[in-house]
């Protein structure tokens, strides 16, 4: 069972959006109800189907342009002016390693190429007026080979003067692909303040339920005994100092990204993008709090402009190795 803890209401509705993706959309609602914190004015994401996760067609260019190597993903016509936008995966092989490369493709025009440390594969597109400036920007998600879990990176590219250029993405502090968080204690012992800089509003999380769970979920499998030991050291309230830092944002920064629309109180939608990081306490993975949503688009001077902030507890048993 999963507990949802928000810091606005949020409402299920179908959207039609992305003008020019030419696909359906799902919906999905942000989350039950507010609870805790929810002093925030309603609140509704309609996410983008899985349906516009760019379909691999390993020749759709004709062999008469050689130049064009690779897996060559179709990502429809985004602008709608006839040419299909494309990418092209690469991988390059320096004799010693292997790294990823993608170019993008924009009415048949080489806009943007993403180099990295680890082979990467297209993920989804979106075309949508992130700054609110009236014209359209990219946001393109590609996802880098790693063993251990699903990984989502992202640009969003925006057009100036003819040139796609990429807007500045949150770093976190250790140069991560990631919202700079911080996770702290709150006034009473087992209660935290999560937030992310640049925004105003906190989620206030009172951990009893989870660290009470966690304990007993251990203490019935017979599972690791320091861990229940920390755990009841946390809700007795040992070593709690009100405003310190507590736990942390788990390894890779951004898990994933999803992009939608976001409608507040006002009624007024305006496309967003959807980060998700893993939060956890002190013992990291075997003792992970639950996803943090951050909401998010750019102001009018390219701006990361967050719209609101999400955290889902988990409640799931402790992970045991
Ligand atoms: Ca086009
Ligand atoms: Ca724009």
């Amino acid at each position: 069972m999963k507990k949802k803890i928000n810091v606005f209401t949020a409402v299920l509705l179908t959207l039609s959006m992305m003008a020019g993706c030419g696909s359906t959309v799902s919906s999905v609602s942000a989350s039950d109800s507010g609870s805790a914190g929810a002093d925030k004015e309603p609140l509704s994401f309609t996410s983008v189907s899985e349906d516009v996760k760019a379909p691999v067609i390993a020749s759709v260019v004709p062999d008469e342009e050689p130049e064009y190597e690779g897996v060559t993903h179709e990502l429809g016509d985004l602008d709608g002016d006839g040419n299909a936008e494309f990418s092209v995966d690469y991988l390059i092989d320096d004799g010693d390693i292997i790294t990823g490369r993608i170019e993008l493709y924009f009415d048949n025009e080489l806009i943007y190429t993403i180099d990295d440390e680890l082979p990467i594969d297209t993920g989804s597109v979106s075309y949508a007026d992130y700054d609110g400036d009236g014209t359209e920007e990219i946001c393109f998600v590609y996802y880098p080979h790693v063993n251990s879990m699903p990984l989502d990176e992202y640009v969003v590219l925006k057009n100036v003067n003819g040139l796609w250029r990429k807007l500045d993405t949150p770093v976190d502090e250790n140069g991560s692909n990631g919202f700079p968080v911080h996770i702290r204690y709150g006034e009473e012992p087992c209660t935290l303040v999560i937030s992310a800089d640049g925004y105003d509003e906190v989620i206030n999380y009172d951990a009893h339920e989870h660290y009470e769970k966690a304990v007993a979920d251990l203490e019935a499998e017979g599972g690791n005994q320091d861990f229940i030991t920390e755990f009841k050291r946390v809700l007795a309230g040992e070593g709690f100092s009100a405003g310190t830092d507590y736990g942390m944002v788990m390894p890779w920064g951004i898990w994933e990204v999803t992009m939608g629309s976001y409608v507040d109180a006002t009624k007024e939608e305006q496309p967003c993008i959807k980060a998700l990081h893993g939060i956890a306490g002190p013992l990291e993975r075997y003792d992970i709090l639950g996803n943090l949503y951050i909401y998010f688009n750019f102001d009018e001077k390219g701006r990361v402009k967050i719209l609101a902030l999400e955290f889902q507890d988990d409640t799931e048993p402790a992970e045991q190795e």
